[in-house]
């Protein structure tokens, strides 16, 4: 009866959480196109902020050496663009399949919640959370409970000098109405004043069988930071701004 009382109360808890926008920032529009060559050479980077990449959600605490990282965000009524600067001291890709284990090779990771409604996405497309390998596959969780590849998703390149790696990429939206086995899935079209549920991570890995850490871009209450792959009630929020 306890336990019974217990299910219910956690279940309503999760069906009336509201998505917070409290870490809200604001992103600028690009007046180009960008050039999608991992080189932040770009006018819409140079005038960008950078936000930084250093919330520990998964691993123990790191050196700098071993990982540390920011990213800036801008904008087009076609994609939301981003740029990621990672400083890695090994890059590890130890699944040549795409679809075996994403989550333990290097990879960046985006979180993306169209319409910022917040909620549960775990299983379906409420919300994408796609792994961007550094191979270019970008994998997400279908409806299926299987891994799917949705590289016509981001167009990404990325350039490694050193220890240093910059990854570029312009997103294309989808509603959660979308469907993998639908050719018409269109796109969403961005415009200023509209706000998008919004989150950055990094798998780092550097020779483990598992990674060894996973660094977010937003705090998240609670023991469990590892949440953004099931629940957007705990992304950013990002508002598009001219
Ligand atoms: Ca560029
Ligand atoms: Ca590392
Ligand atoms: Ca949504
Ligand atoms: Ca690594």
């Amino acid at each position: 009866m306890k336990f019974l009382l217990l299910l219910i109360l956690f279940t309503t808890s999760l069906a009336f959480a509201q998505k917070q926008n409290d870490q809200l920032l604001k992103v600028k529009k690009a007046d180009q196109p960008l050039k999608i060559d991992g080189i932040a050479n770009d006018p819409c980077w140079l005038t960008a902020e950078w936000h930084p990449l250093d919330q520990l959600w998964l691993g123990r605490p790191y050196s700098e050496e071993d990982f540390s990282g920011r990213f800036k965000l801008a904008w087009t009524h076609t994609h939301l663009l981003l740029l990621v600067e990672i400083q890695d001291d090994k890059l590890f890709d130890q699944h040549e399949d795409p679809l075996k284990l994403w989550w333990d090779d290097d990879c960046v990771e985006v979180f993306v919640d169209e319409d910022n409604s917040g909620g549960e996405h775990q299983y379906n497309h409420n919300a994408f959370a796609y792994h961007i390998a550094l191979d270019y596959n970008v994998v997400d969780m279908g409806p299926d409970k299987k891994g799917h590849l949705y590289n016509d998703h981001i167009d990404v390149k990325r350039s490694t000098e050193g220890s240093t790696t910059v990854w570029e990429m312009a997103i294309t939206l989808y509603a959660d109405t979308y469907k993998e086995e639908s050719k018409t899935n269109k796109p969403v079209a961005l415009f200023s004043g509209k706000k998008i549920g919004f989150a950055l991570a990094y798998c780092d890995n550097d020779g483990s069988k598992e990674r060894e850490n996973f660094i977010g871009s937003v705090f998240v209450p609670g023991e469990d930071k590892n949440k953004g792959w099931i629940d957007a009630n705990v992304f950013g929020t990002i508002e598009l701004v001219e």
